[in-house]
């Protein structure tokens, strides 16, 4: 090392503290954070110099871990993202422990000679410094970047606030050329799953997936991102509910059986009065499925959780969801006393399982109203429990295309529609107009209805295609308009 005299003038910053002896232990070096600026600046020096070495970045975290607030500690990476050599610790012991500056730099120079460490062109080594959130971290950053700094042609990095393991994973991808910031970090973890989207405040709740693959096989970079909204959310509840009635019952019949499934009747208990509550802009595909493939009851009522939460109430057990994702769970006193009597008082093994199972419902969803949260929590238990991965749940039904779109008017008042605001009561000739345009497409379905919270007639239209659903949706607003 040509520079020796920059070193020696950094290092004289950074005196060793009177009395204490430092070993790099399991994890580095760890001690109250008042005595450790000369060992972190003296590690900076090493990681640099071990970056000098391998030709390639090293990384220096700043933490004390699991210990008490007022301690610190100092750890190295190695380029590989890994712990630092073993072969390397006895250098980091004498460094940290060299009595005074000629002492320190003679262990360096010895380094330098034994590892073979060619002096550094600019910038030709690279330290990655990171810290935890201990107050005493953000100086001792800066005493690890003066020793990096203290050695010719080696600069450091300061990555923040990071989790050691963070730092370890930056160092390796910085490494290997590949895009190695926190939020790439994060990109990494989550784009190995599904993703669960909630809004901002937490009362509504839908997943969504980018498939690997297209359907038809080409994997391409056009993605098409897979929506499971309320309504799927409602579905795989009714699923996952109507198969514990079913246990209870005693019923072998599968949740395929519509003509069976319809009546869950239960010895003890009798008639279990179960639906699920939707709206009209409840995807007609979801209906079906429930009515038909699940067997369930589907009510419908207006606009609005108010509305659904009152209609669900009227059930021993009524899901209710509106397709944006608001929606929950409900249990009435009496059944979910009995559920409670069964857990324990089954003679069946099997039947006492599924009333824990659904005094278990019972407890964890938030009955007072919807709750993104909690929903999570049930469609994660009602997955693991059909051993289902997101694409077969999405897979239960494909929603039919559909579109909605709003029109400003003057007076949005001026549109009153039947109770289950399916269509339109006033102006009639609205109604008529709106039936010609539905009548000229298969399977096609539109309403209209005031909306309740923007100044706007929502406008919605569902059709055999996404084209046809466009079409109808844009026709019917140029009706409203
Ligand atoms: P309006 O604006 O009345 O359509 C909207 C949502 C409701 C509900 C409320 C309250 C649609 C079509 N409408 O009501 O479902 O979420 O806001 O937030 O999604
Ligand atoms: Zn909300």
């Amino acid at each position: 090392l040509e520079d020796k005299d920059l070193l020696r003038k950094q290092a004289a910053l950074f005196p060793l503290p009177k009395g204490v002896k430092f070993s790099y232990g399991t994890a580095g070096f760890r001690t109250d954070a008042a005595l450790l600026p000369s060992t972190v600046f003296r590690m900076g020096v090493l990681a640099a110099l071990r970056s000098l070495c391998t030709k390639r970045a090293t990384g220096l975290m700043i933490t004390a871990s699991h210990n008490p607030v007022h301690e610190n500690g100092v750890k190295l990476a190695d380029p590989s993202g890994g712990m630092l050599n073993v072969a390397w610790e006895p250098y980091s012991d004498m460094l940290a422990n060299a009595p005074d500056v000629e002492n320190f730099l003679q262990i360096v120079e010895h380094i330098v000679k034994r590892e073979n460490i060619q002096s550094g062109n600019a910038a030709s080594g690279e330290v990655l410094l990171a810290r935890d959130t201990r107050p005493s971290g953000e100086a001792l950053v800066s005493a690890a970047r003066q020793g990096v700094e203290a050695v010719r042609g080696t600069v450091a990095h300061d990555m923040g606030v990071l989790t050691t393991p963070q730092l370890h994973w930056v160092v390796r991808s910085f490494n290997n050329g590949v895009p190695a910031s926190e939020s790439d970090y994060f990109h990494q973890l989550s784009d190995s799953f599904r993703c669960a989207s909630i809004d901002g405040d937490a009362d509504r709740l839908v997943y969504f997936y980018i498939p690997e693959k297209h359907e038809d096989g080409y994997s391409g970079p056009v993605c098409t991102l897979h929506l499971l909204d309320g309504d799927k959310i409602a579905a795989i509840f009714g699923l996952f509910i109507i198969g514990q009635l079913h246990i209870l019952a005693g019923s072998k019949s599968s949740v395929s059986d519509a003509t069976t499934a319809h009546k869950a009747v239960v010895p003890g208990y009798g008639e279990v009065k179960f639906a699920v509550v939707q709206t009209a802009y409840a995807n007609g595909a979801s209906t079906n499925y429930i009515k038909q493939v699940l067997g369930l009851e589907v009510a419908t009522t207006p606009t609005g959780v108010k509305h659904l939460h009152k209609k669900a109430e009227q059930y021993d057990i009524g899901i209710y969801f509106e397709a944006n994702g608001h929606g929950t769970i409900l249990f009435n006193e009496i059944f979910s006393q009995w559920l409670q009597d069964a857990s324990v008082q089954q003679k069946e093994a099997e039947h006492r399982q599924a009333a824990k199972r659904l005094v278990a419902v019972n407890e964890m969803v938030n009955q007072a109203v919807g709750d993104a949260l909690s929903g999570i929590l049930m469609v994660e238990v009602v997955l693991r429990y059909q051993g289902w991965s997101v694409e077969q749940w999405d897979s239960m039904y494909k929603d039919l295309p559909s579109r909605q779109l709003k029109v400003k008017v003057k007076d949005r008042a001026v549109i009153i529609t039947t109770p289950d605001e399916t269509r339109v009561a006033s102006p009639s000739s609205l109604q008529e107009a709106i039936d010609t345009e539905v009548g000229k497409y298969k399977g096609g379905r539109a309403f209209v209805r005031p909306s309740g919270t923007e100044d706007v007639v929502r406008v919605y239209a569902e059709a055999s295609s996404q084209q046809s659903a466009d079409a109808l949706a844009q026709a019917v607003c140029v009706l409203v308009y």
